[in-house]
Formats: C-alpha cells, sequence, structure tokens
C-alpha cells in the first residue's frame, strides 16, 4: 500500500495500535528526547506529541523505530521482500530467453511509471507565507550539549547546478535565528557537492527543506543512492506509485505535493557558520565545525501539518531500522558485482560505517581480500573501518557466532590486513578527519596457498543419525 502523507502513515499506525498520542504538554527541549529514547529503546510504538510548549504544531517521532513499523512504511511484509524486489529488477545472467527480454522490457515500462508527476496542486502549499519564521516549528534540542535546535528529519532537495537533476539527502539542519539555519552536509554527499557546483560559479543554490511525505519518500533520503538517481524516482519504485510533486513557491525546485511542511530558500556560496556539536548517531558528539548558511524565502505547509523528527544517540535508534532496510535493499547490488557474497550485516554497535559482516563463498587464495577491497569502492561502502569477512557456514546475522569464528580463525599478523582511504565525517578515532585507517578482518579458513602448512581442523558436531535418534527419544529420557 502506498501511504499518500505522513498523516496518512499515522492513522495506519493508530490502526494499528503503534502510535502513542501524548496531549500532556512536554518540552521539545530534551524532555522527548528523553521519552523518544526511552520508547525507542523498548520497541515501543511511535510518538505524536499534541501539546508541544512553544509551538502551536505537533510533534511526530520513532515512525520507522521497529522492524515492523519500518516495513510498514515500506509496504512489504518483511524487509527480505525489498531485497526480491530490487533483484527483480536485475535482468537474469547469461544470454536471457525471449521471454526472459520481454519480462524485462515490462519490467521497464512499469518502471517509467514510477517518475515523480506534476500535480496541479499540493497540500503541502496549502499556506504559503513569505514572512514566516523557523522558530514557530517546533524543532527539538535532542542532547545537553547540542548547539542549539536541530531539524532531525529533513529531506533536503537541490538541483546539480549542470544536469539541472534533482537529489534528496537527508542533512540535520541547526536553526540559528527565525530566518537562517546550517546545512550539515557531508563532504562526500550529494547535497555537498552541488553547493561546491554552484560555489565554484560564486552562485548562491536554491534549497527545500521539506518535512514530511510519504514514509518512502522519507527512507528514500537516506538510501545510498549513486550520484544522478533522484531519490524521487526510487521512492515511486518502493511504493508502485509516483511521487506527486509541485513547483515550489519560491525556488526553481518539484517538491512533494504532500508534505507537511516546506522550508524554502537560499544557501549561499560563501557564507559559512559554526555548526554543532551535535549529539550524533555514534553516540558520540559530532564536533563543532563550519557549514553554509541558508536563508528562508518561505514556508509553505498544510493548514494542519504535523512535525516529523527522530532523534540519533546510542544506538539503537531508529535510523538503525532505516539502514537495515537499506542492507536488505543494496545486498542484490552487491551480489551482481560480488557473486561470492551471501549475506551482510550492519551491526547495530557498528553504526553502519564502523563494521560490515560478510559471508562469502570462498573458493580461491585472497577472496577475502578481494571482497573487501571491493567493498571500499562501492559507494557510501568506502567508510567502513572494519571489514569482517566469514564463510558461508556462518551466520553473519549471529554476531556472537561471527565473534567466536573470527577469535578462532584469525591469525593477527596475516589476516588483518590495512588500507588507507576516505573515512566518514562522523569517525573520530582517526588522527585527523576524512583520512586514514581501515581493516580487513580475513576470518574465513586459510588455504595453504595463502601461506598456511598445517590442516585446518574439523568443527566439532554430532553425527547426524545421533542427532535424529536423540530427537526421537526425547520425551522417553522423561523430559
Ligand atoms: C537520521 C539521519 C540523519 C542523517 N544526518 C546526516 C547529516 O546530518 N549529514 C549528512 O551528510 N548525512 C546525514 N545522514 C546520511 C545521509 O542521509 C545518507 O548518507 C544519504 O544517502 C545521503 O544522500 P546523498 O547521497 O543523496 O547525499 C543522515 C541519515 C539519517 C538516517
Ligand atoms: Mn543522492
Amino acid at each position: 500500500m502506498a501511504f499518500k502523507d505522513l498523516q496518512h502513515y499515522l492513522q495506519e499506525l493508530d490502526a494499528r495500535q503503534e502510535l502513542k498520542r501524548i496531549d500532556v504538554e512536554t518540552d521539545p527541549v530534551l524532555e522527548i528526547t528523553e521519552i523518544a529514547d526511552r520508547t525507542i529503546k523498548a520497541g515501543g510504538p511511535a510518538l505524536l506529541f499534541s501539546n508541544v510548549k512553544g509551538s502551536a504544531f505537533p510533534v511526530a517521532i520513532n515512525l520507522f523505530g521497529t522492524m515492523s513499523r519500518t516495513c510498514c512504511a515500506l509496504g512489504v511484509a518483511s524487509l527480505d521482500d525489498l531485497g526480491t524486489r530490487v533483484q527483480a529488477l536485475i535482468p537474469t545472467p547469461g544470454l536471457p530467453s525471449f521471454g526472459d527480454t520481454l519480462k524485462l522490457l515490462w519490467r521497464l515500462k512499469d518502471f517509467r511509471t514510477f517518475f515523480p508527476k506534476q500535480v496541479h496542486a499540493g497540500s503541502s502549499q496549502e499556506i504559503v507565507s513569505r514572512e514566516a519564521n523557523l522558530l514557530e516549528l517546533p524543532v527539538l534540542k535532542c542532547w545537553p550539549r547540542d548547539a542549539g535546535r536541530f531539524i532531525t528529519l529533513p529531506l533536503v532537495f537541490t538541483r546539480h547546478p549542470e544536469t539541472g537533476q534533482q537529489n534528496v539527502g537527508m542533512y540535520r539542519i541547526q536553526i540559528i535565528d527565525g530566518r537562517r539555519a546550517l546545512m550539515h552536509w557531508h563532504v562526500h554527499h550529494d547535497g555537498a557537492a552541488h553547493h561546491r557546483g554552484n560555489r565554484k560559479h560564486g552562485r548562491d543554490m536554491e534549497v527545500a527543506i521539506v518535512l514530511g511525505g510519504d514514509p518512502a519518500a522519507i527512507y528514500a533520503a537516506t538510501a545510498p543512492l549513486p550520484p544522478g538517481l533522484d531519490e524521487m524516482l526510487f521512492a515511486g519504485f518502493l511504493r508502485s506509485s509516483p511521487v506527486e510533486m509541485v513547483p515550489g513557491a519560491t525556488v526553481d525546485l518539484m517538491l512533494p505535493a504532500h508534505a507537511e511542511f516546506i522550508l524554502e530558500g537560499r544557501v549561499s556560496a560563501s557564507e559559512c557558520q559554526i555548526e554543532g556539536p551535535f549529539g550524533d548517531h555514534t553516540g558520540f558528539y559530532s564536533e563543532a565545525e563550519a557549514y553554509p548558511v541558508f536563508h528562508l524565502t518561505a514556508i509553505t505547509r498544510k493548514k494542519q501539518p504535523v512535525y516529523p523528527a527522530t532523534i540519533v544517540g546510542q544506538p539503537p535508534m531508529e535510523d538503525y531500522f532505516l539502514g537495515k532496510a537499506t542492507e536488505r535493499m543494496f545486498l542484490p547490488l552487491i551480489k551482481l558485482q560480488l557473486p561470492e557474497i551471501v549475506d551482510i550485516n550492519f551491526p547495530c554497535e557498528g553504526v553502519f560505517h564502523n563494521c560490515v559482516i560478510v559471508a562469502i563463498r570462498k573458493e580461491y587464495p585472497g577472496q577475502a581480500r578481494k571482497v573487501a577491497s571491493a567493498l571500499w569502492g562501492m559507494g557510501q561502502l568506502m567508510f567502513s573501518k572494519y571489514i569482517v569477512i566469514v564463510e558461508d557456514d556462518v551466520n553473519v546475522q549471529n554476531c556472537s557466532e561471527v565473534a567466536w569464528k573470527a577469535f578462532c580463525n584469525v591469525d593477527p599478523e596475516r589476516d588483518i590486513f590495512l588500507v588507507r582511504g576516505p573515512l566518514d565525517v562522523l569517525d573520530h578515532s582517526a588522527p585527523m578527519p576524512l583520512y586514514g585507517a581501515k581493516a580487513g578482518i580475513d576470518a574465513t579458513r586459510t588455504l595453504k596457498e595463502e601461506g598456511h602448512s598445517r590442516t585446518w581442523p574439523a568443527q566439532v558436531e554430532m553425527d547426524a543419525n545421533i542427532r535424529e535418534l536423540v530427537t526421537r527419544r526425547w520425551q522417553e529420557y522423561g523430559f
């Protein structure tokens, strides 16, 4: 099912008894974070705060805070179904039969119907205000040492300065005052690239900060798509129906027709201010650093909008579940390049960029190193600080099993290999920002050709016949 907008999704959560309304007054400064954090850690419902101190607008949070809610948001029964849907887009290897070709053409024709579609009028522009004030929004101050209030679930729309293609990324926004904010797009992300492209020519850039929209569009803003692939097309694919768009009121951008709020404005080519610190998704505060200034030109909104938010901090938080959706969806695409990969896991403690666990079907010497090197060359996987490679008899989703095998199999000198390269902005362990060391950990059985002259021991396992006999006799033993 495709949700029309955020409020449609909230209605569905309510019907599933996965939405809790909180009607007593709550403070967007720290108090909502503490309530949301406790709820997320307990696997609790989405929350709708109707009476937020200092603002006329309600706050919705924890929209993606469990596996089942993330599935609901993306219209699937299990996250693996997302992988299956992506897999179906990939042609079968070898020479396709006539039937396969027809099926592929049919799918591509289908795909064309997912392109964002312009509509006449949108509820996101029911009210258009050129004098609006950012301080009217119930923006959270999440953690005690945060530098101020941050918009935490924004879809940031920009246009490529040469190709004109639009990009959508989720980059948090720090409010400076009623008319100005700071754009925290990391240097590696598409919004920052668009800004650099404009800055080269001394041009300011039009930007829209979209709050709300249907949950598939919100997810799509976080998806690590290659530059040039429109996140709203991807959202259309996820919801099996195009995202409806309208032209911005004061910016030359096509924007979701059914968002809750849209903050339109210009980002200066040259003006920067210190952004942060901010309690980040690593569970640590990210450093204060200079980021470009956004100048508001208009706020458009629904008559009765709901302000969407999330909090990040010590994992697991909501972003863990968004990351799991990405893990399942992108696995078939990774396998396309690396067919020996059986499964992949971004454990929550690894906060995406710190740890990836991969299971491979190992067939030749050096294969684990090849897989790690390839992953370090693939999009946002370049940030992976530790890549742990195990064989396909290990369930990568079971971290205890992975740790056991890795501790037993790895010779530290031979099987841990270091490389240097780009690092995530949020890696605070590196001696300098953005560049440093990453480690591959080859926990596969070491082959003779890899310099292991001893025999590799067999794993302790019970005889299948005995297992079957004991199962058969279990009650007889008196259990
Ligand atoms: C809750 C949440 C907050 C995020 N905050 C930021 C941020 O402040 N800056 C940033 O560059 N990326 C942030 N990200 C990650 C990007 O949204 C993500 O890497 C996305 O793929 C970037 O899109 P792009 O490739 O189109 O730039 C955040 C992700 C989530 C889920
Ligand atoms: Mn992008």
